[in-house]
């Protein structure tokens, strides 16, 4: 059996249940930094191929690497081209998350390149995600149909007009909140605006009521258990770079503060 039918239904299961789970975001785009993370305990990585210079070769690699490992891996697309999003899941992504996901008509866009039921995601059964060839076709199409997850972000005032319509679309699996674009867009100061918080609370609010996973970007980890007493459940905190340079400025500093 390969190896996404037998993570990423487990992510995907965990999700639904409402265990909390957190990942981080990949920005160097090489296939170690996924080897490594394998052994960290993290729930699952986002492959950001919106805000990091990963190209088809570079994702596939690290696709390759987190199937190998069994660690659930999803693509940040950098649009929401079909044929994009189509590559990603051939390669092995255990799903997509969508920057600025605006509208239902936006979702149904992702559904349909995402979900072979709907009869438009082109098929190969020659790919990583059909095990080469080595499964029936059939019961491929409805497994990655069955498993592939779908995270629309939410990180714009137009997606905060359309909040409902979004999270009532049944091909949403997680509403991922990105803060940063969100503010910006709603116009506010910083990260410590505190009609921010307002806007997250609403969007785990909504989010629960049409029985969504609520996703939360967070630069550290300090502020988890408050976002998990709210209904938010999955977490990217940083990335590969920023606990990479967390961990390094920790060593610089235990030896700027040795007496000398
Ligand atoms: C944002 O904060 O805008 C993000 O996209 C974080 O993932
Ligand atoms: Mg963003």
């Amino acid at each position: 059996m390969s190896p996404i039918h037998t993570h990423g239904p487990l992510l995907r299961k965990r999700m639904r249940e409402g265990v909390p789970v957190i990942g981080t975001f990949l920005k160097t785009t090489c296939p170690q930094t996924v080897e490594v993370l394998a052994r960290s305990g993290l729930d699952f990585v986002v492959l950001d191929a919106e805000h990091a210079p990963y190209d088809i070769a570079g994702l596939d690699g690290a696709l390759l690497a987190a199937h190998a490992l069994g660690l659930p891996a999803l693509v940040r697309i950098p649009d929401h081209r079909p044929s994009f999003i189509n590559s990603c899941l051939d390669m092995g992504a255990h799903g997509v998350m969508v920057p600025h996901t605006r509208s239902a008509a936006d979702v149904e866009l992702v559904a349909d390149a995402a979900r072979y039921a709907r009869r438009k995601r082109g098929f190969s059964p020659s790919t990583r995600a059909g095990n080469y060839g080595q499964i029936d076709s059939c019961e491929y199409r409805g497994r990655a149909d069955a498993n592939n997850i779908i995270c629309c972000q939410i990180e714009d005032s137009e997606a905060m007009e359309r909040l409902e319509e979004i999270a009532a679309n049944n091909s949403v699996d997680c509403l991922f909140i990105g803060p940063a674009d969100l503010g910006l867009s709603l116009g506010y100061d910083g990260p410590n605006d505190p009609r921010l918080g307002d806007a997250i609370r609403t969007i785990a609010e909504v989010g629960r009521r049409h029985g969504r996973t609520v996703g939360l970007f967070v630069s550290s980890v300090d502020i988890v258990p408050d976002m998990i007493a709210i209904g938010i459940t999955l977490f990217v905190c940083g990335s590969d770079q920023s606990i990479l340079l967390s961990g390094a400025k920790g060593v610089a500093q235990i030896m700027a503060n040795i007496p000398t």
